[in-house]
C-alpha cells in the first residue's frame, strides 16, 4: 500500500502543532508514517508571532500574514499557556515574570521545538493558492506559488490541515465621512508602533482584545488622549485620565467622530479594532469553513474535521482563550485519526456531538463559563489521545484570575504574578510598573533585575 500523503497548510503555532505530533509518533517508534509536506507563506516558522515591519504586501507581493505590533508584551499569563513538557524554567532556568513581551514568548514556545527535525517538512515561502478534492480518485490536489522558483507547483494528497490562521484578514467597516477624514484610518491589523501616535488624539473603534491593548499601548507611549467605541458593550475597565469609552461612531465630519450618543470629539487618527475575517481565497465554497471569530465553529467535528469532508482537517479556527497548549491538543488527536488509531464515528453522530457543544456553547454567558467551555473541549481532546497530560483545569483557574486582574487595574495587570501550574514555581515580578517599562526586546526584558516573591502564594 503506497504511503499516506498529507499537506500541512501554515506553519505557524498550528501547524507547527501538527508536524510535533508526528514527530513524536516517530520517536515512538511507529512505522509508515505518512509523508508530509507544509506549506508556508512567509520564510520562516512561528505565524502571527514572527514580527514584520511590513504592511500590506510582503516582498512577493502577498498579504501580509502578521497583525502584532511592537510592544506587545503577552495578553494573558503565561502560566496558562505553559507545556508539561516543557516548563518555562527548562526553557528559561530562572523564574520570569507572568508577562513577558512577545519576542521572550517566542523564544519559549519556539525552544522546544526541534529545528532540525521539523524544518525539513516545511516549503516555505509557498503560499497555497488552490485545493480542490477529486471524488473519484479520493485526492486533493494543493496548488502553491513557490516564490523561490518562480513556478507554481500542484501536488496530491490523502488529507490536507488548514493552519492559516484567522486573525490576518481585517474586518474593515465603513463609516460616513471617513473619506473625507484628514488623518491617518488603519485597521489594527496594520499597527505596528504606538510611538506614532504620541501627542495625538486617537480612536478605536472596537471594544475587545485588540482595542484594550491598542488603547493600553498608546496610552503607554504618550497618545494624548485615547477614545474606544463600542458597538455592543463598553470593555468597562477603570480607564486612567486620557482613556475614555464612548458608544458607537456614527460618522464623521471632517476630522470630528460623532457618536450615538450624541457627543462629538475631534480625532487625528483612526485605528479600527473591529476584528478579522475569516478568510481562505485558496479552498472553494464546497471546502470552505465559513464562520466568525467564536469558540465552536459549526461544522467542525471535535472543532476539526470538516463536515461532509472528514479528510479535511482545521486547526486553531477557534476564539482563543488557550492557545498552544490547544492547537497541540487538536494536533494530537488530528494525527491518531490519520493513523487510524481513533475512528470517527457516523456522519449523524458526529453532527449530534457538533450540536451538543454547540448547545452546550449557546449555555454560557459569562467570560467564566466561556473559559470552562474550552478547557472542558481541551481536556476532551487530551483524554483521546498520549499527548502529555496538563492540568487545563488549573490553568482555567488562572484565566479566571487574570479576568478579575484585569478589572482590578487594566494598566498594571501585567504586574501580577501566577504559580505555574506544572513546577510549582512562582513567577518573579517586574522591577518597576509595566507602564514604565518600555524596552521590549528579549534582551532588554531579561536584564531586568526580577524580584522573586518570598510570600507563598
Ligand atoms: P498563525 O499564527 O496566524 O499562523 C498561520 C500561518 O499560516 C502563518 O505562518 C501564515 O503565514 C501561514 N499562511 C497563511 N495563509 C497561507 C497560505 N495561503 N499559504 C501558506 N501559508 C499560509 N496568543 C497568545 O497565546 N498570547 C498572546 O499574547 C497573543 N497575542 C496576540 C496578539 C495579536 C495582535 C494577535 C493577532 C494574536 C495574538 N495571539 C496571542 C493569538 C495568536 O493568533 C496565536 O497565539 C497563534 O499565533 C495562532 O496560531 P496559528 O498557527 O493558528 O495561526
Ligand atoms: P475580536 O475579539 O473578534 O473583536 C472584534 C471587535 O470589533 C468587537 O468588539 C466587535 O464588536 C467590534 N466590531 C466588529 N465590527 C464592528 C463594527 N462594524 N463597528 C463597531 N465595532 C465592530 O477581535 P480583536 O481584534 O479584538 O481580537 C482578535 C485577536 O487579536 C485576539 O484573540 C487577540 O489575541 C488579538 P461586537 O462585540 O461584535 O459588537
Amino acid at each position: 500500500m503506497s504511503k499516506q500523503k498529507i499537506a500541512i497548510l501554515g506553519a505557524g503555532p498550528s501547524g507547527l502543532a501538527q508536524l510535533r505530533a508526528f514527530e513524536a509518533a516517530r520517536r515512538a517508534g511507529v512505522e509508515n508514517l505518512p509523508e508530509i509536506v507544509c506549506y508556508e507563506k512567509q520564510n520562516d516558522i512561528g505565524g502571527m508571532w514572527n514580527y514584520t515591519w511590513r504592511t500590506g504586501q510582503d516582498k512577493n507581493g502577498e498579504p501580509v500574514h502578521g497583525s502584532m505590533y511592537r510592544y506587545l508584551w503577552s495578553n494573558g499569563p503565561k502560566e496558562c499557556l505553559e507545556f508539561s513538557d516543557y516548563s518555562f524554567d527548562e526553557h528559561f532556568g530562572r523564574a520570569i515574570p507572568s508577562y513577558p513581551p512577545r519576542a521572550v514568548l517566542k523564544d519559549y514556545i519556539m525552544g522546544r521545538i526541534d529545528k532540525q527535525a521539523i524544518l525539513k517538512y516545511i516549503r516555505f515561502e509557498c503560499p497555497v493558492r488552490w485545493v480542490e478534492y477529486d471524488e473519484s480518485r479520493e485526492k486533493f490536489s494543493v496548488t502553491v506559488m513557490n516564490h523561490k522558483t518562480g513556478e507554481q507547483e500542484t501536488d496530491e494528497f490523502d488529507y490536507v490541515v488548514v493552519a492559516t490562521g484567522h486573525f490576518s484578514t481585517p474586518n474593515m467597516p465603513y463609516f460616513d465621512g471617513v473619506e473625507q477624514f484628514p488623518g491617518r484610518v488603519l485597521h489594527a491589523h496594520d499597527f505596528r508602533d504606538a510611538l506614532e501616535f504620541e501627542g495625538k488624539n486617537l480612536l478605536l473603534v472596537g471594544a475587545s482584545y485588540s482595542a484594550e491593548d491598542i488603547a493600553s499601548q498608546c496610552y503607554k507611549y504618550g497618545a494624548k488622549s485615547v477614545t474606544i467605541s463600542y458597538r455592543s458593550n463598553a470593555l468597562g475597565f477603570e480607564w486612567p485620565e486620557g482613556v475614555e469609552e464612548k458608544p458607537l461612531l456614527t460618522h464623521l465630519e471632517g476630522d470630528v467622530g460623532h457618536f450615538i450618543d450624541g457627543t462629538t470629539r475631534q480625532f487625528d487618527a483612526i485605528i479600527m479594532c473591529t476584528g478579522y475575517l475569516f478568510n481562505f481565497p485558496f479552498l472553494p465554497d464546497n471546502l470552505r469553513l465559513k464562520t466568525h471569530n467564536c469558540l465552536y465553529p459549526d461544522n467542525l467535528y471535535k472543532g476539526m474535521f470538516f463536515e461532509g469532508h472528514d479528510r479535511l482537517i482545521y486547526l486553531g479556527m477557534q476564539d482563543q482563550y488557550f492557545t498552544f497548549n490547544m492547537f497541540d491538543a487538536q494536533a494530537w488527536y488530528a494525527r491518531d485519526v490519520i493513523l487510524n488509531r481513533i475512528q470517527l464515528p457516523e456522519v449523524a453522530q458526529r453532527r449530534a456531538d457538533i450540536d451538543g457543544w454547540l448547545q452546550r456553547y449557546q449555555q454560557t454567558d459569562s467570560c467564566n463559563d466561556a473559559i470552562d467551555f474550552q478547557a472542558g473541549y481541551i481536556r476532551e481532546l487530551v483524554n483521546a489521545t498520549d499527548y502529555p497530560d496538563f492540568p487545563v483545569e488549573k490553568q482555567a483557574a488562572l484565566l479566571k484570575e487574570w479576568l478579575l486582574d484585569k478589572q482590578e487595574n487594566i494598566m498594571a495587570f501585567r504586574e501580577k504574578t501566577y504559580r505555574s501550574t506544572i513546577t510549582g514555581t512562582l513567577a518573579t515580578e517586574l522591577p518597576a510598573a509595566w507602564l514604565d517599562i518600555k524596552d521590549d526586546t528579549f534582551e532588554g526584558f531579561m536584564s531586568l533585575e526580577f524580584v522573586e516573591q518570598k510570600a507563598s502564594a
